[in-house]
């Protein structure tokens, strides 16, 4: 009962509004990207409705008039599912059901989160996308206090007892909520404890909308194989894999979950361990896919869900992908108008040297050079300066060594304190 309804082999109409400045081609565009979203959740979408609106209505979010009009095409063609690009009040949902109580009325956020849902494999995952559902139900759960009381025999019958099962509701979701929490605690302590472990080498993170290749990128540069495929959020859990740019640098480099459009905050929320890779990462390589016709967009979204993560100021390097599918003009439109982006394909392995020499023009200049001196009798803490850095000269004394090193400069900083600490 306390389940978002599953979607799966159903028809689907979409839904989207046109409201003030927006123009009609690209709500046509969220309309494409919705159609993608609805597929991906395993249903079929069979016919889009677009209405031009001065005032959201709070009942039906469109008018009375063309509500009533898609609800009676939808009972003739049999569609089961209307999905709103836009995020519905519990109200709007509810005045849907009282049309006709056999169709699904949905929003973008609830889709999106039966997607994470169908595709959450690991314990993370599945405790992430099981937390966000439960705080997106949470404000909306007297819509199913209506289910509970139309199975209780008509509406309005006994409204005292649909109020105590609506305070049951809440109550076991909100333990279940804590109780999730707490192990997400658990999961980001672990997480601290692998991160800590990976903090001596250079760190870099793909990021990006979902589908711009990623994972294609990924898997080209370092044989992983993190699953691929043409659909939204295929990929929802990090994966950290060694990269050797060249005989003499060696990287981490992680892929993780896509961003969207008007992604839930609830999500944001809950994948916080599953970003923090990119947060603590020293580079970021922000992937857009080059031939969608909603490039700037994506693009604004991504650095919007990377602002909200905590990445701002972190060294940013836009990965334009999929140039196999663009024609020459077009690539050099898109390299007029973003000169410092690197231009690629991960499919096709097209310029991906210029990727690597890019990575490793930004890892050496986050390299640093020291001199430090150490007590000879601190053996265990020179042993550790050997592992962590390049040690370019060594003078060993009787009672001293003196060390010239150079590498990632916090590591620096750190083995600097360090040996400052053995002076006092
Ligand atoms: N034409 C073309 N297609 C590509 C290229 N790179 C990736 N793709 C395709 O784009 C689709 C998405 O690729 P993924 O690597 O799964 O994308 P992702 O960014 O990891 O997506 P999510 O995990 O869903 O966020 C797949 O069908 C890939 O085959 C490319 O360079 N050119
Ligand atoms: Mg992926």
């Amino acid at each position: 009962m306390l389940d978002i309804e599953k979607i799966s082999n159903e028809k689907a109409f979409l839904i989207g509004v046109v409201t003030g400045g927006l123009s009609p081609e690209v709500v046509e565009e969220h309309l494409d990207e919705l159609e993608l979203l609805t597929e991906t959740a395993g249903a079929e979408t069979v016919g889009r409705f677009t209405q031009r609106v001065n005032r959201i209505s709070p009942k039906y979010f469109i008018g009375k008039g063309k509500a009533e009009q898609i609800v009676n095409q939808a009972k003739m063609l049999d569609v089961n599912l209307i999905v709103f690009d836009d995020e519905l009040s519990p109200t709007q949902v509810r005045n849907f059901l009282r049309l006709d109580e056999s169709i699904k009325v949905i929003d973008r956020t609830a889709l999106i989160l039966d997607i994470f849902t169908q595709h959450a494999r690991t314990r993370e995952a599945k405790t992430q996308v099981e937390l966000a559902r439960l705080e997106y139900m949470l404000p909306r759960l007297t819509r199913m206090w209506t289910h509970l009381e139309r199975q209780m025999g008509g509406i309005g019958t006994r409204a005292g007892a649909g109020e105590t099962q609506i305070e049951i509701d809440r109550r076991l979701v909100r333990d279940r909520i804590s109780k999730l929490q707490k192990e997400m605690k658990g999961i980001e302590k672990e997480r601290e404890t692998q991160s800590r472990r990976r903090e001596q080498k250079f760190r870099i993170s793909l990021v990006g909308y979902t589908n711009a290749g990623k994972s294609t990128l990924l898997n080209v540069l370092t044989g992983a194989d993190v699953y691929i495929k043409d659909q939204l959020f295929a990929t929802l859990d990090t994966t950290v894999r060694s990269l050797a740019l060249d005989r003499k640098h060696k990287v981490l480099i992680s892929d993780s979950v896509g961003f969207i459009r008007k992604l839930p905050h609830s999500l944001v929320a809950s994948f916080r361990s599953t970003l923090k890779e990119a947060v603590d990462s020293d580079l970021l390589l922000l992937v857009v896919d080059a031939s969608s016709r909603l490039l700037d967009e994506q693009l604004e979204t991504v650095k919007e869900v990377l602002t909200s993560i905590g990445t701002r100021g972190k060294e940013t390097v836009v990965v334009a992908n999929k140039i196999d599918l663009l024609t020459p003009a077009e690539l050099r439109g898109l390299k007029d108008r973003f000169p410092h982006a690197v231009f690629i394909s991960a499919q096709n392995h097209l310029r991906l040297d210029a990727l690597l020499e890019r990575m490793k023009k930004s890892l050496e200049s986050s390299y640093q050079t020291a001199e430090v001196t150490f007590s000879a009798s601190l053996g265990k803490e020179i042993a550790s300066v050997y592992e962590r850095v390049e040690v370019l000269e060594q003078d060993y004394q009787s009672d001293e060594v003196h060390l010239k090193i150079r590498g990632n400069s916090s590591v620096i900083e750190q083995i600097v304190a360090q040996s400052e600490d053995g002076e006092a």
